[in-house]
């Protein structure tokens, strides 16, 4: 039969006079497209061709006698109708049977590759599409290092084994939590509040080194019934009698308990929030005197004023890391401490060692807007220079709480950067407010804080940038925020957005641990 065709095939029918005529549907039939087809010279007569059967053409047994020959058992009785469709092929006409099934087969195996390769490649395509979503939803709920896909169970963080590249899984494992910097150890993924029996100077200075200090100040012991009751629903007893410090998740002797002496441990690794050189004699205004905010700082790019900063420990000063990104190299920056009026004529001035910016901040969004400076010495503390608390893990600050905000930034939008350090008062405002359609429409994440006033004309503004959001708790000054962003200055439902620091805690405690640890392995004898 001849099946018509824009390409022009040849239909060879051969027809046997065969009794045993085979039953149609075992008639075979093999169908080339016109793509798989060869252009050719197409001569006007059907090339007719006296091949066997399908099965005869194909791989013949390799003990066959002779294996162009059709196999005995397999060859097309005569009358058998056998319609194969094949392409004619230019000076084919006079080839032999076995040029034809060589030709045929040849055409057949490259027919089956090319269907093999798109059926490894779809086998690819949905593999690569089902590892992609199963690594997307795998992290939900689960530990993300960093800014990467890498991420695991929650239950892997401190447990002693690094499972992230930069082995941040196994830094900030310990916090100071609630009103009274309650000592509190992760391990296994689960906070605990450390009981007082057994603890020890060296663990006192473990944990400091682990939140990145280089010292502690003091510890002491406070009821188990007088702290926040989340901090009680799961206490721990560490028990290490060595001399030298060690990461606290991963002390051998570590118990599960009720805590028998009915005491838990604070700690406090560094004298911070006073403002030994501020005399409250002078009120009014909005320029500050020295000594007024002692941890803000002037960072200098390239000799200008840039941004500000809070000094938060003699190496480290937090800033936002909009100032310094794409502009981390160090050399670049200067910070100078101590001072209330620029151009500086005599403030102490600091190279900076490095500079450290969040891994999830982005320059095209908002969010992690948060960034250190390691200084290259250490800063000396003389009243007029001093660090700003930060705040314990689970601290509030209620809405309406009154801060402080300072900075040589400009006194009015797109205006010119102050002389003078200028301060002022702004109250904070709930998340719930700030993200009112009328005001930041849901663009507040749990990474900001806003402060000011609804009705405007309070506010920081350019130039104020990284500089501290400061509250004054009982005498002790804590850090709050860092001026991040804002619609404008001062307006109307736009007031100012600072990096929320109780949410940066865990990051900013990694970052000074692990240049603590390098400080110590580098001044540790051999
Ligand atoms: C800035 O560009 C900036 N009003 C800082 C704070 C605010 C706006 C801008 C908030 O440094």
């Amino acid at each position: 039969m001849i099946t018509a065709s824009s390409f022009p095939i040849a239909i060879q029918e051969l027809r046997t006079e065969d009794p045993e005529q085979p039953d149609p549907s075992q008639i075979e039939v093999v169908s080339v497209t016109e793509e798989d087809l060869p252009k050719v010279e197409t001569p006007n007569t059907l090339n007719v061709s006296p091949l066997g059967s399908c099965a005869a053409i194909e791989e013949p047994e390799a003990d066959s006698p002779n294996p162009t020959e059709p196999h005995p058992q397999t060859s097309r009785s005569p009358g058998m109708p056998i319609t194969k469709v094949q392409p004619f092929i230019d000076g084919e006409s006079g080839s032999s049977e076995e040029d034809l099934e060589k030709s045929w087969r040849t055409r057949m195996l490259a027919h089956r590759t090319e269907l093999l390769i798109a059926v490894c490649l779809v086998t690819l395509i949905v593999l690569t599409l089902c590892i992609g979503l199963g690594v997307g939803l795998s992290c939900v709920g689960r530990y993300r290092c960093g800014s990467s896909s890498q991420c695991f169970s929650s239950s892997a963080r401190c447990d002693g084994v690094m499972h992230c590249d930069n082995e941040e899984d196994e830094l900030g494992c310990v916090r100071l939590s609630g009103r009274s910097s309650v000592l509190q150890v992760q391990r296994r993924g689960q906070w605990s509040t450390v009981c007082s029996e057994d603890w020890n100077k060296i663990l006192s200075l473990s944990a400091c080194k682990q939140l990145g200090y280089s010292r502690f100040v003091n510890s002491f012991f406070v009821s188990v019934t007088s702290i926040e009751a989340d901090l009680r629903s799961s206490l721990v007893s560490l028990n290490f009698s060595e001399s030298h410090a060690i990461k606290l998740q991963n002390v051998k002797s570590y118990s599960k308990t009720e805590c028998s002496s009915g005491m838990v441990t604070t700690l406090k690794c560094l004298e911070c929030g006073s403002r030994p050189q501020h005399s409250t004699r002078i009120v009014g205004g909005n320029s500050s005197r020295p000594g007024q905010f002692p941890w803000q700082v002037s960072l200098h790019f390239r000799s200008e004023h840039l941004c500000g900063g809070s000094i938060i420990t003699s190496r480290w000063i937090l800033t936002a890391a909009h100032c310094v990104f794409g502009f981390n190299s160090p050399s670049l920056w200067t910070v100078y401490v101590g001072l209330t009026e620029q151009p500086l004529d005599n403030a102490q001035s600091l190279a900076v060692q490095s500079i450290v910016h969040h891994a999830r901040y982005k320059d095209t969004a908002l969010d992690y807007d948060i960034a250190l400076l390691k200084l290259a010495k250490p800063l000396v503390f003389n009243g007029f220079v001093e660090p700003i608390c930060l705040p314990n893990s689970g601290e509030e600050f209620a809405e309406g709480s009154v801060c402080w905000i300072s900075g040589w930034g400009a006194t009015e939008d797109e205006g010119e950067a102050s002389v003078f350090l200028r301060s002022a008062k702004v109250a904070l405002i709930s998340t719930k407010t700030c993200n009112r359609p009328e005001v930041y429409r849901g663009l507040i994440s749990p990474w900001m804080i806003c402060a000011g006033y609804l009705e405007g004309g309070v506010d920081s503004c350019q130039g104020d940038s990284g500089g501290p959001l400061a509250f004054e708790d009982g005498s002790v000054w804590k850090l709050v925020g860092a001026t991040s962003w804002g619609r404008g200055c001062a307006l109307r439902n736009k007031p100012g957005v600072y990096t929320r620091i109780t949410q940066s805690l865990r990051w900013i405690h990694q970052q000074m641990e692990r240049e603590e640890a390098h400080t110590s392995a580098a001044m540790t004898p051999d």
